[in-house]
């Protein structure tokens, strides 16, 4: 097996068998699973420890003992022990390296240290996680809107509650888990707006025998309910029509529960309606995705081990897909074993022999996965906002009714939306905006989302500036001497 080759040259790439993008459970399994079988293999994550969204700081929050620990329940703690493996394994580590570029063929382009650098793998596997779904209600751009999941990244890693007063709103496993963890942490909560509509809870009821029977997980979601229930906090369920109030910043929060009108004064909000797979890098490369119905988002075309529509990239966990940290730790496992049979490193009956138990497990957990989406899923007015005042492309600051207006003059998707209103083309690439553009404008042409497509994806898909690609390390092989101008008439985002 070919070691990683630190080169004098600058301007060669180093390279290596696997890369992994993604220090959380999947990224690690896939790490572990390639060097266990001999392959060089370099793991890759923007964050400055192991563990991902799951497992953040769980090496620091390990040293402060007891207290955080147990505020931060048994499921977190367990991550200390997979990052003890995985700082074990031959795998390489590279913490503080974000991945802005990624090439059909294995090229990756990083920048981290203050410089870029570009390098090589054979195969490389995806396992970017999920973020939250943006939540564009009235309201959301105001300074005080957050998401829970980035509060409670502020507790994982600083310790940190906000002690003003607080509304979260949302849906979601992850609303009560995190919602929760900040109550027994002190956060000042006024209320807790559940906005999960009670049609869900019929439409998911008949696969809810299959879901118990499939692991603990829905009998944690209720202790955590009735811990929440039990704090005196207010607790309203079915909510809907949330709108947030402010000049400058936030000072109050309206919605509805059934005939009811809320008004809360507060001076921040948490919003989370669910996690969505990051899937800026497969589209960057140029992996085939689909349009689930089920999670209102897209993901990647993969076989069963995580290969891509792209012989040299797999992916794995949430950034396929969401299904929680068991399962991204198996479909890590999965498709580091998978790579490297695909090297050779591995042959078909021990991949088939070593995958057994990870394809159990993914197996064993679908009936709950399945209860959850259908419980969970987003709300219209959270995909297709219906206020024409309010924000969607943050970045270039274009409204849901400037949407709709250009929908009206024939912009049919995403692409020419960024010619029409230049939605998606901020220095977020469109990681805000590009899934509500999507559902706004097929709604508007009254056509599917499968149909209306997703924004084309150009690096650099995280921020790199121009003095740290003046002093990048490996250089990418000259492109392609293509023509100069678009010649196909579907390329109709010439503009990005
Ligand atoms: C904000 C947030 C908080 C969450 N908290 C919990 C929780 O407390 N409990 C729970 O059960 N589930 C939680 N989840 C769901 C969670 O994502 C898990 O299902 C699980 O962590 C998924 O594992 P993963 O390895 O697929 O991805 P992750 O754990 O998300 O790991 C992905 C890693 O990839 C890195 N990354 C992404 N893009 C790049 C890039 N371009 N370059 C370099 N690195 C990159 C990220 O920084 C991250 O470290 C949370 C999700 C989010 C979005």
């Amino acid at each position: 097996m070919s070691e990683p080759v630190a080169t004098e040259d600058e301007t060669r790439p180093e390279r290596f068998d696997v890369a992994v993008i993604g220090g959380g459970p999947a990224g690690m399994a896939a790490a572990m699973a390639a060097a266990g079988t001999g392959l060089s293999t370099v793991l890759l994550d923007e964050q400055a420890a192991p563990g991902g969204q799951i497992y953040r700081s769980i090496e620091k929050v390990d040293e402060q003992g007891d207290r955080m620990r147990q505020l931060l329940g048994p499921d977190y703690a367990r991550g200390a022990d997979l990052v003890r493996r995985f700082r074990g394994s031959t795998a390489v580590y590279r913490p503080r390296s974000a991945v802005f570029d990624l090439s059909a063929e294995g090229g990756i382009g990083l920048v981290g240290e203050g410089r870029a650098q570009w390098i090589e793998a054979r195969r490389v596997i995806i396992a970017a996680g999920a973020q939250e779904r943006p939540v564009p209600v009235p309201g959301w751009t105001l300074p005080g809107v957050m998401g829970l999941g980035s509060a409670q990244t502020a507790l994982k890693s600083s310790a940190m509650v906000s002690d003003v007063p607080t509304v979260i709103a949302g849906s979601g496993p992850l609303l009560y888990l995190a919602a929760a963890q900040l109550v027994d942490a002190g956060a000042r909560i006024e209320a807790i707006l559940d906005t999960t509509p009670r049609a869900h809870y019929l439409h998911a009821a008949p696969h809810l025998p299959r879901a118990f029977l499939a692991g603990p997980e829905l009998r944690k979601g209720l202790h955590w309910q009735r811990l929440l229930k039990s704090s005196g906090i207010e607790f309203h369920t079915a909510v809907h029509d949330i709108r947030i109030e402010g000049e400058r910043q936030v000072s109050g929060l309206r919605a509805r529960a059934g005939s009811w009108e809320l008004h809360y004064d507060c001076e921040l909000v948490l919003l989370h309606e669910g996690v969505v797979p990051n899937t800026q890098l497969a589209m960057v490369a140029g992996a085939e995705h689909r349009y689930s119905r089920l999670q209102a988002s897209w993901q990647p075309v993969l076989d069963p081990f995580g290969r891509s529509s792209l012989a040299a990239v797999l992916v794995a966990g949430d950034a396929c897909g969401i299904r929680g940290a068991d399962i991204a730790h198996a479909a890590g496992e999965l498709a580091g074993l998978a790579a490297s049979a695909d090297l050779g490193a591995l042959s078909g009956d021990e991949l088939e022999r070593r995958s057994g138990a990870s394809r159990r497990l993914i197996a064993r957990k679908a009936p709950l996965r399945r209860f959850l989406d259908i419980l969970f899923r987003p709300r219209d007015e959270v995909l297709v906002p219906p206020d024409d005042a309010t924000m969607v492309c943050r970045c270039e600051e274009v409204t849901a009714g400037e949407l709709r207006q250009i929908a009206s003059i024939g912009c049919s998707g995403p692409n020419q939306a960024k010619a029409f209103s230049r939605a998606g083309m901020g220095p977020c690439q469109g990681r805000m905006c590009s899934l509500t553009v999507s559902h706004l404008l097929a709604a508007a042409n009254r056509r599917d989302v499968a149909g209306t497509g997703h924004m084309r994806i150009r690096p650099p898909v995280k921020p790199v500036t121009l003095a740290e690609l003046a002093c990048m390390q490996g250089l990418p092989p000259p492109p392609d001497s293509g023509p100069m101008l678009p010649t196909a008439p579907e390329d109709e985002d010439a503009t990005a």
